[in-house]
């Protein structure tokens, strides 16, 4: 039986969640790297890529025995959980299950927009405008907002006492911003969002799923060099089969 594959590169923040999300519960897959916007044979916009995800975004997740494929990673983690009965990260009571719904798509347009600040940086070809810039940094911290006064002003995790693919899918927006990564938004000054962060670093998978972030460090005052990114990208590949390699 084939393994199934994820495409995508280890700084993606979506590719980050689908990838963590594999590790945590320790599912051998097989990780394609493909660039993110290219047309080139491995990218994100060849035609082979886009017939297996339309939408010519990563990540795409795939099972080759099947034939299926499926792109979002909301909808990919979803699946995932779903499909292998991981019932503590995504209920099947309809209306736990839906809580976890309703973080999944207030994510995007909300605490996703914090991209924004990491791309301006590594995407030099998408040339943000400085009010799409300012306009994202707004959205983001109103998110951060709802987030630290609502869904994680009860509770240790988005919507329960332990975590669930909505922690997983939040963290690969948010936990990318800290000042030993990225460092491009401060988020300490949300005191229930940063215990939260430290309690998703202990997840298992962690590290090999955030290598690449953290072998690139802080992006704040410039764009990184290529050579820079390439070493991110091959460590944080590396990262993910050495991890990979561990499972029986
Ligand atoms: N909503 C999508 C977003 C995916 C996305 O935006 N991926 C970026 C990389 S982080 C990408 O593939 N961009 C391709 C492009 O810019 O053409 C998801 O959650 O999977």
């Amino acid at each position: 039986m084939s393994l199934p594959i994820v495409y995508g590169v280890p700084f993606s923040q979506p590719v980050r969640a689908v990838v963590w999300l594999l590790l945590l519960k320790r599912v051998p897959f097989e990780f394609v790297l493909s660039m993110p916007g290219s047309s080139n044979n491995n990218g994100s916009r060849s035609p082979e890529f886009l017939s297996k995800f339309p939408g010519g975004t990563v990540p795409c997740f795939e099972e080759p025995d099947t034939g299926f494929s499926l792109g979002e990673s909301n909808a990919i983690l979803a699946y995932l959980a779903s499909s292998n009965g991981w019932e503590e990260l995504y209920p099947e009571n309809p209306k736990e299950r839906a809580k976890v719904d309703q973080y999944l798509h207030y994510h995007h347009r909300n605490i996703r927009e914090g991209s924004t600040l990491v791309a301006k940086r590594v995407r030099p070809d998408l040339k943000f405008s400085e009010q799409s810039i300012k306009a994202a940094e707004k959205n983001f911290r109103a998110a951060l907002t709802i987030l630290e006064n609502f869904f994680l002003n009860t509770n240790d995790f988005l919507i329960f006492q332990h975590p669930t693919i909505a922690d997983i899918s939040a963290y690969a927006e948010i936990g990318q911003m800290q000042s030993h990564y990225t460092d491009v938004f401060d988020v300490s000054e949300f005191p229930h969002i940063s215990s939260w962060l430290q309690r998703m670093s202990k997840l298992g998978g962690y590290e090999a799923a955030h290598c690449a972030l953290k072998e690139l460090g802080s992006i704040k005052d410039q764009a990184p060099e290529i050579e820079s990114m390439k070493k991110s990208t091959i460590a944080g590949a590396k990262a993910i089969s050495e991890a990979i390699k561990t499972f029986s």
